[in-house]
């Protein structure tokens, strides 16, 4: 008994003859082999699994105390999680990185080579799935009975390569070599429907006849937390066909693929993440993926309720799930058919239910950007969650006729359907109606959202509406990617405290004068700089790393980089500030504008490496595929954080976040989470440009004329005209064209401020004393950005969860 639950377990050992020790055997008894033949993947695969074991002994305990308890949960449902590379970090977590090196170093093992073949799971596309891994880390740091459930595609995020300077997506097999971090548990396998149609029966119960079956398999990875013995679990699910999709039948006639197309086509489903929706069957997969996770999640999560509890009414006691964007929104009609169908609920206790167990979280501002599904592919998919849909439509739009009588316009504008052109389910209203609360994830954004995107749900239900500022974990990007600061801050505060309670950064701000700390900050950020190995480390690193999209405004960097470049070529005997200006970052493989804007940047780079006028000056680098990992190694070496979209636009950004805390100085508008950063670190130390929201609503309804601005402005004219003129190969054109005559982004309107504070930059620049001092200053103050904060504020507005400490062994 005791050894089921994880308190009798033999202690794993802590000293380095036993870490050794158990290394030979994972390598003998786990991998089969010997140390004679072992290749560099066992040895990796032997470490990886040493260090794992020593967080399963934690795991055990924490299970043990967490279902003891019985407690809340919190259920975290996302599409994507961008976990980062996991060997380092559980070497930290698990405070073997001295022992394994020293083991590494006694088998003869290089560390780098190993360190190499840990792959990063790239199973997310930009801020929302990194978030929702810092906040996975911040939740077991702090204790927090959590599960985080997603899917296990097969095949990431692509891996960006440039061909001729444009992007090219190659797949991204992240687990070809097998991913030692996971535990697969297919005895938890859950059944999942699709297709088919409803049957009633005379008492009125509706029973779902499914056309196809799949199977959702899970695995889990392990999420410890950092100075605590908590270890939660992320779990994420496989596509598999059910025993009767092979057709044995078919393959003795010789049929072989016929054979297995049935289960080919289910595990289609966790092929890969966010296919192509330009095509019918790409929607229909793309909505497969979505019922999938949540159909998969939901029956897990009853199944850990069912372990300590036995009625319903407790269930949104005892739960909470956190739907991570539109994504997982099917959660709610998902639920209220296995309480209703399957439990025989009644209606309202079912939906009192679901409301109260489910919160939302936005992370977008763009309405264009709010899914919405077609009808008929609902009917088809989905058909008794439509229904549910429907009913849940009639009650809200009921609410609605009552509270505001004689509004038609409110009832079309918040009925969960979209009558024209085409009748499609809105699934942000879905969100909002099936919730508890809905929050934004930066201040300026959640009063957006209640005044705009979602005004009329924050009209009716003002209550329901929040924001929770985002927050980043300090652990993966102070601690473990700039692992030197880290230590100097260490020193200075007197401890490493302030890894779990950032806001003791502070301490550093009365050393922002002390000309020691000063020179050895910015050795830091220079080794650093040598580390990235981009560019000359003496010169300003002037750093944009974040997804391509418009109204990031890429190209209002590069319209900057273009002015720069011809100042120096009109006055070559002047002199200026050198820039190494690094871009990094991924266009969605259909978003044409994004990828001509990438093309074009690695044109005006060519362009100025060949130049020996201009090249000891200015720098373009590029390096391909933006991850996680390269994200830990840009973002240290940063002293200028481009932060530059359009104001309104950005729901926080995360990568503000993340370079303030390494010291890079902000360049930015008031958008997102700029402006909070700008509240704490001080208007003095943050280069601020540009139209904030109120000037963008004016400029726009008053008409706005990008062409304007370029028969005004002469260096904006030279920009676009050389753009335009194929000075940097022949996709300027139509970057130039669409900046002239649409800009939907008012890129042109901020260019001359935008420019004349980057002169400023250089000016600061030239200050090193200042600059360093601002720098600082940046660090010192941004402690407030750690996800722990985050989770608190989740913990304290929405989720009501208490943490349970694990003991010691
Ligand atoms: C992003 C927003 C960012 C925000 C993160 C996390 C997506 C789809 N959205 O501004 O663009 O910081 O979400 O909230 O990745």
């Amino acid at each position: 008994m005791e050894l089921r639950n994880g308190i009798g377990l033999r202690p794993l050992g802590t000293t380095p003859a036993e870490f050794e020790q158990d290394m030979l055997s994972n390598l003998y008894y786990r991998r089969g082999t010997t140390v004679e033949s072992a290749s560099a993947q066992d040895a990796y695969e032997s470490l990886a699994l040493t260090v794992r074991d020593r967080l399963a002994a934690r795991r055990a305990r924490t299970a043990a105390a967490q279902f003891a308890a019985n407690p809340r949960w919190v259920y975290y449902l996302s599409a994507e999680y961008l976990l980062g590379r996991q060997l380092e970090q559980n070497l930290l977590y698990s405070d073997t990185g001295e022992v394994a090196a020293a083991a590494l170093k006694t088998l003869g093992l290089s560390p780098d080579e190993v360190e190499e073949l840990d792959v990063e799971p790239g199973l997310g596309n930009g801020g929302l799935g990194r978030l929702a891994a810092c906040l996975l880390d911040a939740m077991a740091t702090l204790d927090i009975p959590a599960v985080g459930y997603g899917i296990r595609y097969d095949f990431g995020i692509f891996k960006q390569a440039f061909t001729d300077g444009a992007q090219v997506e190659k797949p991204d097999d992240w687990a070809f070599q097998g991913n030692p971090w996971e535990f697969p548990a297919p005895d938890d396998r859950q059944t999942v429907f699709f297709y088919g149609h409803t049957e009633r029966d005379a008492d009125g119960n509706t029973t779902w006849v499914p056309g196809e079956v799949v199977l959702g398999e899970p695995s889990h990875m392990l999420v410890p937390g950092y100075g605590t013995e908590t270890v939660n679990i992320v779990r994420l699910w496989s596509a598999r066909g059910s025993e009767s999709s092979f057709d044995l039948s078919r393959f003795s006639a010789g049929q072989y693929a016929e054979a297995v197309a049935a289960a080919v086509e289910a595990e289609t489903i966790s092929k890969v993440l966010y296919p192509d929706d330009s095509t019918q069957r790409g929607r229909e997969l793309r909505l497969k993926q979505q019922y999938f996770l949540v159909s998969c999640a939901l029956r897990d999560i009853i199944r850990r309720f069912r372990l300590r509890n036995s009625s319903w009414t407790d269930f949104a006691d005892k739960t909470a799930i956190q739907l991570n964007d539109t994504h997982p929104t099917l959660a709610i009609p998902e639920l209220m058919r296995l309480l209703v169908d399957e439990e025989r609920l009644s209606w309202d206790e079912a939906w009192s239910i679901t409301q109260r167990t489910f919160a939302y979280t936005c992370h977008t501002l763009l309405p264009e950007a709010l899914e919405t599904w077609p009808v008929t592919l609902f009917e088809r998919l989905l058909p008794r969650h439509l229904e549910i849909i429907y009913l849940i439509n009639e009650g809200l739009l009921a609410k609605v006729r009552t509270r505001f009588p004689n509004d038609l316009d409110r009832v079309r504008r918040m009925s969960l359907i979209q009558e024209e052109p085409e009748r499609r389910v809105r699934m942000a209203n879905l969100a909002c109606a099936g919730t508890s609360a809905v929050n934004g994830v930066a201040e300026l954004h959640s009063r957006l959202l209640a005044e705009t995107t979602l005004r009329d749900f924050a009209e009716l239900w003002p209550a329901k509406f929040r924001n929770v500022t985002n927050g980043v974990s300090p652990r993966r990007f102070v601690r473990l990617a700039n692992p030197t600061l880290a230590d100097l801050i260490t020193s200075s505060l007197g401890g490493s405290g302030w890894i779990n309670d950032l806001e003791r950064l502070d301490g550093l701000a009365e050393l922002a004068d002390d000309p020691e700390f000063r020179a050895r900050w910015r050795e830091i950020k220079r080794a650093n700089k040598v580390r990235l190995g981009l560019g000359d480390p003496d010169s300003l690193t002037d750093v944009m790393v974040k997804r391509f999209h418009e109204y990031k405004r890429q190209q209002l960097k590069l319209l900057h980089v273009i002015t720069q470049y011809h100042r120096i070529k009109n006055n070559p005997g002047a002199s200026y500030v050198p820039r190494t200006v690094l871009f990094a970052g991924k266009a969605a493989p259909a978003y044409h504008a994004a990828k001509s804007i990438i093309r074009l940047i690695n044109a005006v780079a060519a362009v100025i490496d060949a130049d020996p006028a201009v090249s000891p000056y200015l720098k373009v680098v590029f390096p391909p595929n933006y991850n996680v990992t390269l994200g830990e190694l840009i973002i240290p070496a940063a002293d200028l954080s481009e932060q530059i979209s359009l104001a309104g636009k950005e729901a926080s950004g995360t990568g503000n976040m993340k370079l303030a805390l390494n010291g890079a100085i902000t360049i930015g508008t008031l958008d997102g989470a700029n402006i909070e950063i700008r509240d704490r670190v001080g208007a003095e130390n943050f280069f601020l440009f540009g139209l904030d929201t109120p000037g963008v609503t004016e400029l726009k309804s008053t008409g706005y004329h990008p062409r304007g601005y370029y028969a005004w402005d002469d260096e904006l004219r030279a920009a676009l005209d050389a753009i335009a003129a194929g000075a940097f190969g022949g996709v300027g054109q139509e970057v130039a064209a669409s900046l002239l005559d649409h800009d939907e982004y008012l890129t042109l309107a901020d260019y001359r401020a935008y420019i004349d504070c980057q002169a400023e930059v250089d000016r600061a620049w030239q200050d090193q004393d200042r600059w360093t001092r601002a720098s600082i200053l940046n660090t010192a103050r941004t402690g407030f950005f750690s996800a722990d904060r985050t989770v608190r504020d989740y913990l304290s507005t929405i989720w009501h969860v208490d943490p349970i400490r694990v003991s010691h062994p």
